[in-house]
């Protein structure tokens, strides 16, 4: 899954998008496995929103705050580093939640050092009332902020924040 929204609508791949239209830059909003499963299966523990309307919100947050969003989501580790490293001098700063790869995978938090944008670490559930497992972030400190547990309000949250501090 790979889009750019402009002002809540699909549009063309980022290249196409001339600067104009950019205004205060690209946020990039990051998923990872199985999240391309939202709101179709334990909607107990993730809520009905699907991945379609994750995006959607996270457009409609960033437009009104003049920014757009690129928005990918792979089940692929690999693919998700090469998303991260693509952000560099393309992005102004990146919303990720790496479902369980937060836990296992110190590449994607060596990349996130790596391009030293401000990235907000997001996960849907409290992942301190989980599993000991979940406890455990690799991203958590190279991320200038973690929201967890508050649904998927949690990617506005982040897109906010960044806007912020942007
Ligand atoms: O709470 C989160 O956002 C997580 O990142 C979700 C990951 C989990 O491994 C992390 O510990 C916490 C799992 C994503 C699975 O997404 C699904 C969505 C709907 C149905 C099944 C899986």
């Amino acid at each position: 899954m790979h889009a750019l929204y402009l002002a809540g609508d699909r549009l063309a791949p980022m290249t196409e998008a001339s600067s104009a239209d950019i205004g205060r830059g690209t946020i990039l909003v990051i998923n990872g496995p199985n999240l391309n499963l939202l709101g179709t299966r334990e909607p107990e523990k993730y809520g009905t929103s699907t991945l379609a309307d994750v995006e959607d919100l996270a457009a409609s947050a960033a437009k009104a705050h003049g920014f757009v969003v690129e928005c990918v989501q792979s089940n692929h580790e690999g693919v998700l580093l090469d998303t991260i490293h693509a952000a560099r001098g393309n992005a102004a700063g990146i919303v990720i939640n790496a479902g369980a790869f937060t836990h296992t995978s110190v590449a994607l938090r060596d990349a996130l050092a790596a391009v030293q944008l401000p990235a907000v670490e997001v996960h849907i559930t409290n992942v301190h009332q989980r599993e000991e497992f979940r406890h455990h972030s690799y991203l958590s400190p190279v991320c200038s902020a973690v929201i967890v547990g508050a649904g998927v309000t949690g990617y506005r949250l982040a897109i906010d924040y960044l806007a912020e501090v942007l």
